[in-house]
């Protein structure tokens, strides 16, 4: 089983010694905003090989969850993905249980690859949020 905690403590150390070992390029913050039911973000356009910490807040009134992965196709929406599945696709997430109403939590992740224009996107996956628009698409240049 993917330990999703012990990762980010991984993230967090790997950045640290990234940091101390200088001539990094600084990370640049990305603010998103979750509510019922939308996605907003400072940015869409996004780099490769640049640094991003996803600061999310969850503005909404019930559990959110965060997710950069591709747009899931009406067939597989309608093969109702489990949450395994979906986790397999995502490059970056953020589970409910650390976004509860009201709070923020933040995901670094960098780019290594682009993504032309309907290839990539911000979703919650939470059951019937993306049905219901939860999504937002991103491209990577
Ligand atoms: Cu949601």
């Amino acid at each position: 089983m993917f330990n999703f905690g012990k990762f980010v403590v991984i993230l967090v150390v790997a950045g640290l010694l990234l940091t101390a070992c200088g001539g990094q390029q600084p990370v640049t913050e990305v603010q998103i905003t979750l509510t019922e039911f939308g996605i907003e973000s400072s940015l869409t356009d996004f780099e490769r090989g640049v640094p991003y910490r996803f600061v999310v807040t969850n503005a909404g009134s019930v559990e959110h969850e965060f997710m950069i992965m591709p747009p899931l196709s009406a067939d597989e929406m309608g093969m109702g993905m489990d949450m395994m599945g979906l986790d397999e696709m995502a490059l970056a997430m953020i589970e409910a249980a650390d976004l509860p109403a009201g709070a923020t939590a933040s995901y670094d992740y960098t780019f290594t690859e682009v993504a032309p224009a309907g290839t990539l996107e911000f979703a919650c996956h939470t059951p019937g949020h993306y049905e219901a628009n939860m999504k937002l698409p991103i491209i990577v240049k």
